[in-house]
């Protein structure tokens, strides 16, 4: 299998990645989008070096495709470094306004306090949303300023430029396009970013990111993959696609077994969530 499919960094992203930097001086904390299914692979090691002690709000978008028992341990993880965070269904939970403005003021206290004894007004807090790509940042802002101010769709790479957006009269936030960063850790990292969505598939190989996602899968529920496509037991996982492709009778022209076909039907089940609700990776034990 191949490595280099999964390392790319567009130049869109390292303009992205400076503007963001330029940026950051100007806000008061960060809001850091990262995947519920994801949480380690979909946080950018990046935003570590760049955050400088500013503030963080973690999201964990997604939650309702996620592994409710993983999500509640990511989540001790997450606080025991520091961090804040929320977990969301960016789509259908109720109070993400409410929530997000809460937190804000938790965060900004200090500075708030701060300014009021200096004798300034406290004017709007400023956040910058940030995250991989396709993980809910412009859907999170549509949701707190109650309109669709920032274009949100089912691919990475949507949101191109960086545009700050009034979510309510205490908070400004700025809309980021998904960034990811030069080299990923290890070829996992990839994989699970690319299964989840959070990469063009164009420049994929998507037999190869099926395959090793099936792999991965397999570690965290046994046999869920297997009863699913009626997989008999004691096929090797390298004729995974083929066993799919005979299960869901896709064939080729030439009546081969549609492998390719099998893994974008694989993938696109994943996202959806036809599996259940299943997380892609747990916080390492200790
Ligand atoms: N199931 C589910 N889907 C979500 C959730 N949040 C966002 N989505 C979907 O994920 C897709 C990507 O959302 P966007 O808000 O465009 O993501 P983004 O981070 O702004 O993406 P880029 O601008 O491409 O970086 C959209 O189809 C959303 O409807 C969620 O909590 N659950
Ligand atoms: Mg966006």
């Amino acid at each position: 299998m191949s490595n280099k499919v999964i390392n790319w960094y567009p130049g869109h992203m390292e303009k992205a990645r400076r503007q963001m930097i330029e940026n950051l001086k100007a806000v008061d904390f960060i809001i850091e989008v990262r995947d519920a299914r994801i949480p380690s692979a979909s946080a950018n090691p990046i935003l570590k070096e760049l955050a400088n002690g500013k503030k963080k709000l973690i999201i964990l978008s997604k939650k309702d495709l996620a592994d409710e028992t993983i999500t509640k341990q990511w989540e001790e993880s997450i606080k025991k470094e520091g961090d804040m965070v929320l977990t969301m269904n960016l789509q259908a939970d109720k109070n993400i306004k409410q929530e997000i403005i809460k937190a804000s003021n938790i965060l900004t206290k200090e500075k708030r306090e701060r300014m009021i004894a200096r004798g300034i007004r406290p004017r709007a807090m400023r956040a910058m949303a940030c995250g991989i790509p396709n993980s809910g940042k412009s859907t999170l802002i549509n949701r707190i300023a109650g309109k669709n101010r920032a274009k949100a769709e089912d691919r990475p790479g949507v949101t191109r430029g960086l545009s700050w957006i009034q979510a309510d009269p205490t908070l400004d936030i700025l809309d980021t396009p998904g960034v990811l960063w030069p080299k990923f850790e290890d070829q996992k990292t990839g994989v699970l970013l690319a299964a989840t969505g959070a990469i063009n598939e164009d420049i994929l190989d998507i037999k190869d990111i099926a395959l090793m996602t099936i792999h991965i899968i397999q570690e965290l529920y046994p046999n869920l993959i297997e009863d699913y496509f009626h997989i008999e037991e004691g096929i090797p996982s390298t004729d995974y696609l083929k066993a799919i492709a005979k299960d869901k009778n896709f064939l080729k022209e030439n009546n081969q077994m549609d492998e390719k076909r099998s893994a974008h039907y694989f993938l696109n089940s994943l996202r959806k969530g036809d599996f259940g609700r299943i997380s892609l990776e747990k916080p390492d034990e200790e």
